[in-house]
């Protein structure tokens, strides 16, 4: 099995980094500019507000001391994506008055 996922790691990513740099390479350099990811704890969505309540730590790229708030996000699907209870690395930004995650993954 650990053969076989190696095999299939050697085929994929470069693949994938052809892919990527020419479709979203502008995107992809801007994203790498960005604050670095901190650590949440999604405690609610609301999708009806468009909102995501997230126990945060602190946040220098906003700077913000730890806490729990809502906060808006850049794409609205994320918000079907997310659940209470979901540990995230997220990046956080002031966009018309507002935090929104920027962007995020779900941490390990
Ligand atoms: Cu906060």
């Amino acid at each position: 099995m650990r053969l076989l996922l190696a095999l299939m790691l050697s085929i994929c990513i470069p693949a994938f980094a052809q892919a990527d740099k020419h479709d979203t390479h502008t995107s992809h350099s801007a994203a790498k500019a960005e604050a670095p990811l901190s650590d949440g704890l999604v405690k609610k969505v609301d999708k009806a507000a468009g909102e995501v309540v997230i126990q945060h730590g602190p946040l220098d790229s906003i700077g913000m001391p730890p806490m729990t708030m809502a906060f808006g996000v850049a794409d609205r699907a994320w918000l079907g994506k997310l659940k209470a209870g979901d540990k995230i690395r997220f990046a956080a930004e002031m966009k018309g008055g507002n935090a929104i995650v920027s962007r995020y993954e779900l941490a390990k």
